[in-house]
């Protein structure tokens, strides 16, 4: 079974994370990784953190000679940004009188975390509330990155909506291709001009802004996931996967929502005979039937909530003398939309490489790519 696990705070020496099932002679290469850790932190609207960071992976177990041994696989992006927090956040003794938050921003963890963890300062929830902690993700994502490609699937998406600003378009997987050089990472430079203007406007407003990202999964075999136990679905399994990461409020495969409002004859996409194949000529249902993927391409949307640190502060109260006051203000993002395409993307793709692992079985890439077409 493939499993991950991280563990880091914003502001400590380093994230890590822990993938334990890979199999072994996976090629693993990082500057791969690094290449999606750039991009993770790229995207119009981020804040003064970028700067400071430059994340890159360093691989401590479970790879040699950039081949996987089969083994749990150890990776670690250290925080430059701990230099300056060492004082304030080391194991081995804080200050911490310092950097308290106690005026609980809303839509973030902090007032209930709080009372969760029963903590008088907001500092002890927040720093692993934060999305800090997808930058090592997206390193553990593409591992399984590599692992899919080697069978032949490939991942991308794009922005489709961000600060109110919608592309209603449908794009075909090349036209994708590239899409990430851009800004916003919207294929619709018209559109991306509007919205970087939006996003300057929210900023000037000190507030900030969501947004609609969507993820494509090309070129894999029908039959993962279970039409069998509802615990095992394809659907459920990539959703849950998505609504773990920071600020994702809604996922929808396909149509999604939107099928809810139509006739079924205009939501089912007819099969039809071609050279001894079944054809569709829509995929409404995006990739995924019955719980299972069904050989067409994998469609998969997530909404992300606006950041909850506004520099304008929210009406809020302050948990230590229960005062109404106005919410905190922590530097900042404007808008992370296009960090949150990436972490989308690496948690697709790990969650998707669990379920292939999970039908193939096997120990060695060898085997698994031979059980992978041997599939019909
Ligand atoms: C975050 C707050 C900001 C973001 C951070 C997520 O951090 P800081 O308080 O250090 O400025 O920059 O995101 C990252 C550091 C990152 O690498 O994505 C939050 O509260 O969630």
């Amino acid at each position: 079974m493939l499993k991950w696990m991280t563990s880091g705070e914003s502001h400590g020496r380093a994230l890590t994370a822990i993938v334990e099932g890979l199999p072994s002679n996976l090629e693993v290469d990082t500057a791969e990784i690094d290449r999606y850790l750039a991009l993770r932190q790229s995207g119009y609207g981020r804040g003064a953190r970028q700067k400071i960071e430059t994340d890159r992976v360093r691989i401590l177990a479970g790879v040699r000679d950039r081949r996987t041994l089969g083994s749990p696989v150890c990776l670690v992006v250290e925080n430059k940004d701990y230099a300056n927090w060492e004082p304030y956040m080391s194991p081995y003794g804080a200050d911490v009188t310092a950097r308290r938050l106690t005026r609980v921003r809303p839509g973030h963890a902090d007032l209930t975390g709080l009372r969760k963890y029963d903590q008088t300062d907001a500092r002890n929830i927040l720093e692993r509330a934060s999305a800090r902690e997808t930058a090592v993700r997206v390193a553990a994502g593409t591992l399984a990155r590599m692992f899919l490609r080697a069978l032949g699937v490939e991942v991308n998406g794009y922005v489709r909506a961000v600060a109110g600003i919608a592309d209603e378009r449908e794009y075909s997987f090349d036209e994708l291709r590239g899409v990430q050089e851009n800004e916003l990472f919207m294929p619709d430079t018209v559109l991306c001009k509007q919205a970087k203007e939006r996003i300057d406007a929210i900023r000037e407003a000190k507030d900030t802004a969501g947004g609609i990202v969507e993820v494509r999964v090309h070129g894999l075999k029908s039959g993962f996931g279970s039409c069998m136990s509802y615990g095992e679905k394809l659907d459920g399994h990539l959703a849950g996967a998505v609504m773990g990461i920071q600020a994702i409020k809604g996922v929808e495969i396909g149509l999604g929502f939107a099928a809810a409002m139509r006739p079924g004859s205009a939501v089912h996409d007819e099969i039809y005979p071609e050279n001894g194949k079944f054809v569709r000529r829509t995929n409404n249902a995006g990739g995924i039937e019955g719980g299972m993927s069904n050989g067409e391409e994998i469609v998969l949307r997530a909404a992300m909530k606006p950041i909850p640190t506004l520099m304008r502060g929210l009406n809020t109260v302050d948990y230590e003398t229960g005062e109404a006051c106005r919410a905190a203000t922590e530097r900042s993002d404007v808008c992370a939309i296009c960090a949150c395409e990436v972490i989308v993307e690496s948690t697709v793709c790990f969650a998707l490489a669990q379920k292939v692992l999970e039908r193939l079985g096997g120990d060695n890439m060898r085997e698994i790519v031979a059980r992978y077409n041997d599939l019909i």
